[in-house]
């Protein structure tokens, strides 16, 4: 049976300490470094999530750098990446803030499918939770997870949802462009058609 690869690019985009380096490294080695110090290199792991028996996803998840000032950086970041994951942590009112100013600059650069996740669910919550699901609704995002990168808790699932969104989102998108195709060569038989694909399947 023939299995269909996707690969998408994931940036996770947050306010500082929020934990965006420790997701990286649970995703990476499903351990948990306590890092202490300021991410100052762009890193980024893959992450391979089978789907069903046909469909295999790969996530390329991007950390990021300069996350007190969304402005700085790097175009170059946006520009391979299919969706953002917000990162928020639960213990941080501050980092609720980030997360709108990190919203408005995805907006501006980029636009395009969100997600909001809210880290260090294995500490004391300071994030009222309505505060959170107000804002993720706010902003348009599709969903909003808990979860730690301390413990793992949440962490398989939410990038398992993500890549299920995103195959999906793929798939509805060549099938109408499929649709479309059709139609154009009934009308202008020459015609083709260049549909914009997110992600390079193989
Ligand atoms: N309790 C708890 N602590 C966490 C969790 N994730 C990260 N931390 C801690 O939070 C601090 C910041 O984590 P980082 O992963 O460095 O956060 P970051 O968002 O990459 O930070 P910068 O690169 O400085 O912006 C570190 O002390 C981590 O040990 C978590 O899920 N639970
Ligand atoms: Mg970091």
């Amino acid at each position: 049976m023939s299995v269909t690869h996707f690969t998408f690019g994931v940036g996770l985009l947050g306010g500082p300490g929020v934990g965006t380096t420790a997701m990286v490294l649970r995703l990476k080695n499903d351990r948990f470094v306590s890092n202490q110090n300021v991410t100052t290199v762009h890193d980024s792991c893959l992450k391979v999530i089978p789907i069903d028996s046909k469909t295999v996803c790969k996530l390329r998840v991007y950390d990021n750098v300069f996350k007190d000032n969304p402005g700085f950086t790097p175009v170059n970041l946006y520009r391979g990446i299919s969706c953002a994951i917000l990162v928020y942590s639960i213990t941080d009112k501050q980092s609720l803030f980030h997360v709108k100013a990190w919203a408005d600059e995805y907006e501006r650069i980029h636009g395009g499918v969100l997600f909001m996740m809210g880290n260090k669910c294995d500490e004391e919550r300071e994030v009222p939770e309505g505060d959170a699901d107000q804002l993720c609704e706010a902003i348009g995002c599709k969903k909003h997870f808990l979860v730690s990168a301390k413990t793992g808790e949440g962490i398989e699932e939410a990038f398992k949802e993500v890549a299920e969104y995103l195959v999906e989102d793929e798939q509805e998108d060549e099938q109408q462009n499929d649709t479309i195709r059709l139609g154009e060569t009934r009308e202008t038989p020459t015609g083709t058609s260049s549909g914009s694909c997110r992600c390079r399947p193989h």
